[in-house]
């Protein structure tokens, strides 16, 4: 295996067509920041690129929501991104945008080279195609049910729920997004990247790290559910895949004959890394081919795990079609992100906006970052509620990080004058401290990043019961020399402790450097606190979250939330009726038994219920919301006066009353308390 001399870390180019939330964090940009931090501490030459992937559907989809351009989607958004990120401290040496004339000419380029070397094929077909909207469906444009896993809202390039990569011809019963409609089918011209003549390399560059006979990587450094996604995705067959799409919004296909196409977003965006590095070279008088064409460069992608094909897949054939670029050594991707029991959606605004918070909590920012790093989907999903993050700030941060380094130099400050007292030291417990940068630097090392985090903490933990078991407040009274080793000790820690948090927590390392009146962290580097060095006053690193904080951002996302749902278009109200007319509805209070899926049908349940005063079938239309199971013993309201009606060749004798939110999400309507089988609604 190669020895590297350089390291390009990527991290995923987010969308421009909306605000960075902590899902984003999680996945790729707080890892991927701590890895860097890291390798800058151990001095190794590390370039750090991200940017604005600002084409595809995700970006006019959204400008059509809203009525507005697509570029004015991608100027409010990079800008909102970029700020937010440099705000966290993401410390990126360049944040660029795949809109850029560097990037448009460099992915056209690319497209170029790959043409000359024969890497595509050209092929006529039918596509899906929106009359109304008269438009072509790839991509976000249509939607349909996920072959893999029934997942019902898969893109025609990707089912986000299980990551599998699709063609829109692959979804099941696909609807165009922009009109609803079922689609047509057209003819139109693409160029494809024939992606099954590469199975065999990727095969064996993923499962046995070989690439063209070498050796190229360890496999066993990669996470298994990269390995796994990537084996079921190569194992169901690859198939020729259109690099060019019938928009208007993109890289300009740069070939005679291809008017009114642009490049396959997933072909533009990667390309943007190498944009990114080319516009940082330019800025920093380096040369850009250093991080792409040389094999002495270790090349590592952080993203989140719908990315995974595209990284581990796509683009490493686009690579190795073109010839001349090295491949990712690695690619760490990240789970999701849960938040307070649900899954994020921008859509449905379920998230917390990093933008928001920065202007909540700017005090904040390490809090946040140590609570995520803990919790951080590695390698399964994971979930953020603020009673967790509270948790974390109250009882780690503040009581742990916080009230060792503020007792020790309270201590100093208090006997000595914030002089430290002695140049003798307790070695065995300064042994045990040093052990921690080789426990940090090897769950870095291996991408595991919440136990390197828990053995950064250790040393504020070593601190504390240190402290807590030698009391200098109580010695210093009977033993002085025994107070100040302590309290000069103590100091070492606190030092030692500022450099293992440096990757995590870079605001606390800073302001522990500040108050111990020293340099800036290093990696493993010999104290330089010595005797009669003379401190800075002392600082309270963290505060308090109280229960007051919890509760107002729980409301705070469930009003945004009930909000974004309420915009949803209502149905207009319906005529007037008359109390008459109500009256003739027979409404009751049963009780279903018995509950079985109807067979070849998606939504169709057929249920027993018990109405008080018979046991009677309904069938009803609620399988997509509700498992047989589960219902199971649950009450309801019924229309029991309903004239029967077959359906699907069963008798229906009434309906069961379901609340039917704008989305079309089917609930029961329940009453408040379990009152008798029969009792009648009015
Ligand atoms: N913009 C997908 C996403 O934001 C995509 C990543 C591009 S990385 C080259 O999830
Ligand atoms: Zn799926």
């Amino acid at each position: 295996m190669t020895a590297y001399k350089r390291h390009l870390i990527t991290a995923a180019l987010p969308y421009a067509n909306g605000p960075i939330h902590l899902g984003h964090l999680a996945g790729a940009y707080l890892p991927s920041d701590i890895y860097v931090r890291y390798m800058r501490l151990k001095k190794e030459d590390v370039l750090f690129v991200c940017g604005s992937d600002e084409h595809g559907a995700a970006i006019t989809i959204r400008a059509k929501k809203e009525g507005v351009s697509p570029q004015e989607i991608v100027d409010r958004y990079d800008a909102i991104c970029k700020k937010a990120f440099a705000d966290f401290g993401i410390d990126f040496d360049i944040y660029h945008r795949t809109s850029s004339e560097l990037h448009k000419e460099t992915a056209s380029n690319y497209f170029l080279e790959l043409l000359e070397k024969d890497a595509f094929t050209v092929q006529e077909s039918e596509q899906y195609f929106d009359k109304e909207a008269q438009q072509f469906l790839a991509d976000r444009y249509i939607t349909g049910t996920c072959p893999k896993c029934a997942n019902d809202s898969a893109y025609g390039d990707q089912c986000e729920k299980c990551g599998s990569a699709l063609s829109p011809t692959d979804l099941i019963n696909p609807k165009s997004t922009l009109s609803g409609n079922a689609p047509i089918m057209k003819a139109t011209k693409h160029w494809y990247l024939p992606m099954q003549d590469h199975e065999k390399w990727l095969k064996e560059w993923i499962n046995e790290g070989t690439f063209e006979g070498k050796e190229h990587h360890n496999p066993k450094d990669w996470k298994n559910h990269v390995i796994g996604q990537c084996n079921s995705w190569i194992d169901g067959g690859l198939q020729p895949r259109a690099m060019t799409r019938d928009l208007d919004w993109g890289v300009r296909v740069p070939v005679e004959g291809a008017e009114g196409k642009v490049l396959y977003v997933w072909l533009d965006a990667p390309i943007g890394y190498i944009s990114a590095t080319k516009q940082w070279a330019v800025d920093n008088g380096k040369n850009w081919e250093d991080y792409w064409k040389n094999e002495e460069t270790r090349l590592v992608h952080f993203i989140g795990k719908d990315n995974i094909v595209f990284h581990c897949i796509i683009f490493p054939i686009l690579l190795k079609a073109h010839g001349e670029y090295i491949l990712p050594e690695n690619v760490p991707a990240n789970e999701f992100l849960n938040l307070e029991g649900q899954k994020l959606s921008t859509s449905r605004n379920w998230a917390v906006w990093l933008h928001e918070y920065l202007e909540e909590y700017p005090d904040r920012i390490d809090a946040l970052r140590y609570c995520l790093t803990s919790i951080l989907p590695e390698n399964k999903d994971s979930e953020f509620t603020w009673k967790d993050f509270q948790a974390r700030n109250n009882n780690e941060l503040v009581a742990i990080l916080g009230n060792f380094v503020n007792r020790a130099v309270v201590l100093t400050h208090k006997y000595f004058d914030g002089k430290v007292p002695t140049g003798d030291f307790d070695q065995d417990v300064l042994d045990e401290v040093k052990s921690h940068y080789e426990k940090v630097a090897s769950g870095l090392d291996k991408f595991n990043f919440r136990q390197a985090l828990a053995d950064a903490m250790n040393v504020a933990r070593i601190g504390n019961k240190y402290l807590a078991d030698n009391e200098p407040w109580k010695t210093i009274k009977t033993d002085e020399a025994a107070a100040q080793k302590v309290i000069s000790t103590s100091l070492i820690i606190a030092e030692h402790l500022k450099n293992v948090v440096a990757p995590f927590l870079p605001n606390t390392s800073a302001k522990l450097a500040h108050i111990l009146n020293i340099d800036a962290a290093n990696w493993g580097g010999e104290s330089t606190i010595s005797v009669g060095h003379q401190l800075n006053p002392a600082e309270l690193l963290f505060t308090k979250f109280e229960d007051e904080d919890v509760e107002k951002q729980v409301n705070k996302l469930k009003e945004a939330a009930a909000a974004a749902a309420q915009t949803f278009t209502l149905e207009p109200a319906k005529d007037e009726t008359t109390f008459e007319d109500f009256q003739k509805l027979d409404i009751r209070i049963a009780t279903i038994i018995e509950a079985e899926k109807v067979a070849k049908t998606k939504k169709l349940l057929k249920l027993k219920v018990d109405t008080g005063m018979d046991q009677r079938t309904v069938v009803s239309g609620i399988a997509e919301f509700y498992s047989p199971e589960e219902i199971i013993g649950k009450q309801v309201c019924l229309l029991a006066n309903l004239a029967p009606r077959a359906i699907k060749g069963i008798e229906s004798q009434g309906m069961i009353l379901m609340a039917e939110s704008p989305d079309g999400k089917l609930s029961f309507v329940l009453p408040e308390a379990v009152v008798a089988n029969g009792t009648s609604i009015s």
